[in-house]
């Protein structure tokens, strides 16, 4: 796959769902209280501002109390210049969260498929990078998604790679991200995982594994309140960075990756 700057942070386009009154039940490995709906949906607000700030056009799709995860759009699907893919998600709550996105999908992309194989992969498992797609081997996604999503990438043109996300972290996503121009920030465990081969890796301050997890969107790179070395380190590579609280989705694993579908799509 030809190096192609800037596919892993230009875009054009998200897609967010507004947080349901059942997020409050959202899952967690551990439980340090429930978020509270009605503070979720104004950190989700701040959220989706941002984005349009960064110059996207957000599509805000309506709350699904069926599915209390739901607003973490990013792990049903899985969004290229060249159409969407409707993931399998990998835990049973979460399952008919594929279905639920694709008219909206839809409304956006010519092409969506659906994952090749019964096998699952969560969207939190894959690192788009300008000339690799990695993708992460956790709890929610399998070797047999994995290696069905890798070769469906393959025929539209992208190199992959399957990793084994370190035991204990959630998703590939929770513990790195991609601050584009071949930089990544990522925690200790991470960064030492061999993974990212000669990128320049920031790794983020202990105590601060959380803020591994940001987005960055267009020339903005945007960063959970509340982790001042991950942010002065950030800040002091060169970017510009906008601050967000996640209070109410951490507190249900979720992070600022999770809750956004970003692309580009040709008529901006
Ligand atoms: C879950 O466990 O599925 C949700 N409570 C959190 C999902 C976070 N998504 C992500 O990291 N991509």
């Amino acid at each position: 796959m030809a190096h192609r700057p800037g596919l892993s942070y230009r875009f054009t386009h998200a897609i967010t769902r507004t947080p349901s009154n059942s997020v409050s039940g959202g899952i967690r490995a551990v439980d340090s209280g429930d978020p509270d709906a009605g503070k979720f949906r104004v950190e989700h607000g701040l959220y989706v501002k941002a984005l349009q700030e960064a110059g996207l056009i957000v599509d805000v799709l309506a709350p699904l109390e069926e599915f209390p995860d739901s607003c973490f759009v990013e792990d049903p699907a899985f969004c290229l210049p060249e159409g969407a893919v409707r993931l399998r998600p990998g835990t049973k709550s979460r399952q008919g969260e594929g279905a639920a996105i694709k008219s909206a999908l839809e409304d956006r992309f010519d092409t969506v498929i659906e994952l090749p194989s019964s096998g699952s992969v969560d969207g939190g498992d894959i690192l788009m990078l300008d000339d690799i797609i990695l993708i992460g081997l956790s709890a929610r996604t399998n070797r047999d998604g994995a290696d069905a999503f890798a070769r469906l990438l393959a025929d539209w043109g992208y190199a992959a790679k399957v990793c084994e996300t370190p035991e204990g972290v959630l998703h590939f996503k929770t513990a790195c991200s991609t601050l584009g121009d071949d930089v990544i920030l990522a925690t200790r465990l991470m960064a030492e995982s061999g993974f990212f081969g000669n990128r320049k890796t920031l790794v983020v301050a202990d105590g601060e594994d959380y803020a591994a997890n940001v987005i960055r969107v267009n020339d903005t790179v945007l960063v959970p309140e509340g982790y001042p070395q991950t942010l002065a380190a950030i800040q002091a590579a060169g970017f510009k960075t906008v601050l967000l609280p996640t209070h109410e989705a951490r507190k249900i694993d979720g992070g600022l990756s999770c809750l956004s579908l970003r692309f580009a799509l040709a008529e901006g």
